[in-house]
């Protein structure tokens, strides 16, 4: 482990003492000790194994050096980890923008509920932050240059990110004239949890003209390029687009070219080559002669393939199977009739038992399990025993009063360090639907781990295993375990897999999808959502079980309100 892997943990020590407004000398300490191991020229790694005694650096006491082995050994230390459980996830990401400070991000979280830089950059958009004390016009503004800095830097964006910029630019270029078809491209359709740049292509047939338009997008905060063939540009917030034209002749071949993968064209492009013909984004050539473009099924079809959904476009098996016949017919949204994971103002969601199975009946859903945390999740106001049956109680109530719709009595159990559940065998028995996750206490060795998420399956009270692997996208790394032994266990015991659809998690993830279901594992989807507008996030959920190969009968949420209650009993 490198110095600055070292000294940024214990800066993460310090912002999160700082946001949890804790004792500034010990802020401090930390903050001089993460100065002073960056500024060694010695690796602390190198010192340690020579044994040298770390707390004689300059800066850095007893208790310092303690966490800086057990980083050295784990990766990361205890105290860093129960920080990391008791902040709210996305606060120390605000820290990041250069212009604010925790205090103010504390103020932005507590009178504005930010807790994102997506959030933020919102709230400085519609113009709300201006309003706080403190802030004004100037800060603002300031901010928001800010999170482009910290966006531009880090590269990729989350998808549901990605997908919020998308709905607005598209519904801007439905409204130009001088456009007449648009598609996006790239990882975007692909569905990947995380996005490089948008793809979108074009026709218009004054391509000048549809430039200009484009151009004039207010969003747009730089021209990076401008051609006759393409336009790059780069929104508020950082990320960037590339517009590319094409003329109707080439649409699929130019829609199946920048769709990619890259590891997928050029699987395609040498089954083209094999037969002696040339495949690029504008067709697929015999010498000169275009034998196909016009849409991606004509060209797939020349090479005698099917149509392959983007979603698998990764060269994980998709070429060979559209080679030899129909390809699954994997699951759609529509098909998916309820939510499996949400919580409400039981533990630490924004919405009561009622608003929430609104919500969800207006989404369309026929069924929801309401799933608050349990006792051990003490950050999040988890449930006790006698307030998990008194809460089901609640929930039974407020369901016999929604006809049509089901609300499942269930709870998130925490699963204990041992692998014991956070609640009595007996409470859980008296619940509809039990979702069993790890949250704390995550630094365990493999076997350990596994065995502690194993013991669970086999409780016999659990259905469904919630976010497998606890995993954060670009922020916290999945969990060091044995991944066959859980599917082989969940197989053995009925336990579904969940799929967390929240945008920063999408755990279990795909590529694990594809493994667990030839496992012989079942699977949920649970949107994880906190208030009522976490519902749509099952559209992700959805794009990670496509890219996992799944299909309409892997996925528990397709049953409908009475074939689920018939599976459950
Ligand atoms: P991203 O943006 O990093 O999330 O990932 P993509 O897949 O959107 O990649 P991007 O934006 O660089 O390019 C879009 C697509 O264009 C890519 O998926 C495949 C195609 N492409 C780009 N460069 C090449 C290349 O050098 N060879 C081939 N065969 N295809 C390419
Ligand atoms: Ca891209
Ligand atoms: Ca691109
Ligand atoms: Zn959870």
């Amino acid at each position: 482990m490198e110095n600055a892997r070292i000294a940024d943990l214990l800066d993460e020590i310090g912002d999160l003492l700082e946001l949890k407004d804790e004792n500034p000398f010990r802020i401090r300490a930390y903050r001089s000790a993460a100065q002073s191991v960056r500024n060694q020229a010695d690796r602390l790694e190198d010192l340690a194994a020579q044994g040298q005694d770390l707390s004689r650096l300059p800066d850095i006491g007893e208790a310092t050096s303690k966490k800086i082995h057990e980083m050295l050994e784990t990766g990361t230390c205890q105290r860093l980890e129960t920080l990391r459980e008791e902040v709210p996830a996305g606060l120390p990401e605000l820290l990041r923008v250069p212009a604010l400070g925790p205090r103010k991000a504390m103020q932005l979280y507590r009178e504005l509920g930010v807790d994102s830089l997506d959030a933020l950059r919102r709230a400085c958009e519609a113009g709300r932050v201006r309003e706080l004390d403190g802030m004004g016009e100037k800060t603002e503004a300031k901010i928001l240059q800010g999170i482009r800095t910290v966006r531009r830097t880090e590269g990729r964006v989350l998808y549901q990110d990605a997908a919020d910029q998308l709905d607005a630019l598209g519904a801007y270029l439905d409204g130009l004239r001088s456009i007449d078809r648009w598609d996006v491209a790239g990882s975007y359709r692909r569905g990947r949890e995380t996005v490089g740049d948008l793809d979108i292509l074009i026709h218009a047939s004054d391509r000048r003209r549809a430039a200009d338009g484009i151009l004039e997008y207010e969003s747009i905060t730089e021209t990076i390029g401008r051609g006759e063939e393409r336009v790059s540009v780069r929104l508020n917030g950082g990320l960037q687009v590339d517009f590319r034209f094409f003329d109707e002749p080439a649409f699929g071949a130019a829609l199946m070219y920048f769709t990619g993968s890259k590891a997928h064209n050029i699987k395609v492009r040498r089954l083209a080559q094999e037969r002696g013909w040339k495949l690029n984004e504008y067709g697929l050539f015999k010498e000169d002669h275009r034998l196909a473009g016009k849409t991606e099924k004509s060209v797939y079809k020349r090479l005698d393939m099917r149509w392959v959904p983007p979603e698998l476009r990764e060269d994980r098996g998709e070429i060979e199977a559209a080679r030899e016949g129909p390809m699954p017919r994997l699951i759609e949204q529509d098909q998916v009739r309820g939510d499996l994971q949400c919580h409400t103002t039981a533990s630490d969601g924004k919405q009561t038992i009622r608003e929430m199975a609104q919500a969800a009946r207006d989404f369309g859903f026929d069924y929801l399990a309401i799933t608050d945390h349990s006792k051990r999740v003490t950050m999040a106001g988890g449930l006790d025993d006698d307030a998990a049956l008194r809460h089901a109680d609640a929930i039974r109530k407020a369901d016999a009063e929604l006809k049509r719709f089901w609300l499942l009595a269930g709870i998130e159990v925490d699963i204990l360090k041992s692998g014991e559940l956070d609640l009595k065998e007996k409470t859980l028995a008296e619940l509809d639907w039990v979702v069993a996750s790890v949250h704390y206490d995550r630094e365990m060795s493999r076997r350990k781990m596994t065995d502690r998420i194993v013991a669970a399956v086999k409780s016999g009270v659990v259905h469904c295993l919630g976010h497998p692997l606890g995993r954060i996208i670009g922020r916290r790394d999945p969990l060091d375990v044995d991944m066959d032994r859980i599917m082989e266990a969940c197989a053995g015991h009925g336990v579904r897999l969940e799929i967390n659809c929240q945008p920063d998690r999408l755990d279990l993830p795909d590529t694990f999808c594809r493994d667990a279901r030839l496992a012989g594992v079942g699977f949920t989807l649970g949107t994880d959502a906190h208030s009522r507008d976490g519902f749509r996030f099952i559209r992700l959920g959805v794009n990670t079980a496509r890219r996992g190969w799944l299909r309409k009968g892997d996925v528990l949420n397709t049953k409908t309100l009475t074939e689920l209650r018939k599976i459950l009993g």
